[in-house]
């Protein structure tokens, strides 16, 4: 098994002799992550650190893939989808999605303790949010290729011939899948799950600020009767690292990936030569529309959760603002209540609302946009700094949930993904106002509206330039539905039928009658 996990039972932190991942009196200890090649654990020549970014310690040593590695794992992908796996049928391939996941929920505290100590993140929130939702993918991918129906016709053409057309869904190949740090798992499971369905087979490269989950998943493959060679890990960074290695690789035939946009046009560049199929989701800077006549409280506690949660590391997270002027000061003061009520601490306590951000360099990014946001003219209504423990967690990444008012549109502030707990709230008269500047970014991936008005919900929703657009919740999902981004948030959609599609190659079959 290429990660090396050792539980141990201890009351308290202070007691436990590994001394680095508490989960409530669980503590995972991953000493060392190995990439995952051919069903074979390997390490790499270089190693870096895993950091946990609650309190700065390293939690594990993480190998580097170097190009041999990516070489033997998209080998080890195409043998596979020439042997076993690539001859099974959906049925099968189902039963073992249903596998893995049960495999996922039995090691399930294990998996929230590898995601809090890699993320930070409340233990609440990935046993909530990241797990559940590792497990789900799997079964909910597993049923819809069950039950994917196929397009068929009965053809006349204009001279009198007849035939019958039909389509018949085949593996893209080996798949590239590149995942960031936000929501390990389960952005990787989102992808996984639908290449798997569809027999492929994939080469991972999760996030070198998050490489534990990923690997731990290799052994729920082997438990689930994965093929070796179905499943492989690569570990390390983008530009000249794992992550480049594979997108430049003749021997992928599709690459998926989720990050920032920027990466994603990087990414692009190198695929172009080789004409493979991208799905990119990438950033966003997402509006939360609130009118006048929302139901007050819960549009408060809504948006409150849609700007902190994850500490803002949700590319669907809302950093724009819009209120309707009649609720504006009212609704500024009770968010500002919110944010100031958040538990900030350690993600191992099961009542922490709010953890820190995923590194030192993000931190120092979030916290420039902070000085920015003050010298393009906001006003600061809570937060903006850096919050005190005194103890531990001052070596970790933990800035304040902090809110502005006050910034003209065309601020960076406003413009950019900043990617932390933090949002810009702006008044607005009328609805056609508020769907402008909500319409007024070069993102566009996510937006939630708020109000009791039925029409205005449907209508303002479907004005919104997004991929999804919620009324009176945010980042409900049903995986079934389309998810994907337009402008710099993304190219193509994925979710149900969507990744189906994706992650086939579709083959049209007309039979002359
Ligand atoms: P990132 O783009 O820096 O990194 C993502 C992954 O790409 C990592 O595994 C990284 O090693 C790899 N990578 C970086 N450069 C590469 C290159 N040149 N070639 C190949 N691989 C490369 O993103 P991040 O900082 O990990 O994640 C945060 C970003 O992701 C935010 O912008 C956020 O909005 C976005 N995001 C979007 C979605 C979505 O569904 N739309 C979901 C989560 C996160
Ligand atoms: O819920 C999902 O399927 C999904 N892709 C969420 C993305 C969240 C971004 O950080």
């Amino acid at each position: 098994m290429s990660a090396n996990p050792e539980i141990c039972v201890c009351p308290s932190v202070a007691s436990c002799p590994t001394g680095l991942v508490r989960c409530g009196g669980v503590h995972a200890k991953v000493k060392s992550i190995l990439n995952y090649i051919n069903g074979q654990s390997v390490r790499g020549k270089r190693e870096f650190a895993d950091v946990n970014p609650a309190d700065g310690t390293v939690i594990a040593d993480v190998t580097e893939a170097d190009q041999s590695q990516v070489d033997d794992a998209v080998q080890a992908a195409r043998h596979a989808i020439r042997g076993e796996w690539g001859r099974s049928g959906v049925r099968e391939r189902a039963a073992r999605l249903y596998k893995i996941a049960d495999r996922i929920e039995e090691r399930f505290d294990l998996f929230v303790a590898a995601e809090v100590a890699d993320t930070g993140k409340p233990i609440a929130l990935a046993s909530k949010l990241d797990i559940p939702r590792a497990a789900a993918n799997f079964r909910v991918f597993a049923d819809l290729i069950k039950t994917a129906g196929l397009e068929s016709f009965h053809t006349e053409t204009p001279d009198g011939k007849s035939a019958l057309n039909y389509t018949v869904r085949k593996p893209l190949g080996v798949v590239g899948i590149i995942t960031p740090w936000n929501l390990p798992l389960l952005l990787l499971t989102w992808k996984l799950a639908p290449a798997l369905a569809c027999g492929n087979t994939v080469v991972v490269k999760p996030s070198e600020e998050t490489p534990a989950t990923a690997t731990l998943l290799a052994e729920v493959m082997k438990d689930s009767g994965i093929p070796d060679g179905v499943y492989n890990v690569v570990h390390g960074f983008g530009p000249r690292s794992a992550g480049e290695f594979l997108t430049q690789h003749p021997g992928i035939d599709a690459v998926t990936f989720t990050g920032e946009s920027q990466t994603g046009a990087a990414i692009m560049k190198t695929v172009a030569a080789s004409v493979k199929p991208v799905s990119f989701e990438l950033g966003g800077k997402n509006a939360a529309v609130v009118f006048a006549d929302c139901d007050f409280d819960e549009a408060v506690s809504g948006v409150a959760e849609a700007v902190f949660l994850n500490t803002g590391q949700v590319c669907l997270c809302a950093e724009r603002v819009y209120v309707e002027r009649a609720i504006f000061d009212r609704f500024v003061e009770q968010l500002k209540r919110k944010a100031e009520s958040l538990r900030i601490g350690s993600p191992v306590e099961q009542t922490t609302d709010m953890g820190p951000l995923i590194s030192a360099q993000h931190r120092e990014k979030v916290l420039s946009y902070y000085r920015l946001a003050l010298s393009e003219g906001a006003q600061l209504v809570t937060g903006g700094g850096v919050p005190e423990f005194g103890n531990g967690l001052d070596r970790g990444f933990f800035v304040q949930p902090t809110i502005y008012t006050g910034l003209a549109e065309s601020t960076r502030c406003v413009k950019e993904e900043i990617f932390g707990p933090v949002c810009h709230v702006a008044p607005f008269d009328s609805e056609e106002e508020a769907v402008r500047m909500a319409n007024d970014t070069s993102y566009g991936l996510a937006a939630s509206i708020w109000t009791t008005n039925l029409k205005r919900g449907h209508r303002v929703a479907q004005q919104m330039n997004v991929g999804i657009s919620w009324v009176n919740c945010w980042f409900l999902r049903d995986l079934r539905t389309p998810f994907g981004g337009a402008g710099l948030s993304g190219i193509g959609r994925e979710g149900g039928m969507h990744s189906l599609n994706f992650y086939s190659e579709l083959n049209n079959v007309c039979i002359r009658l």
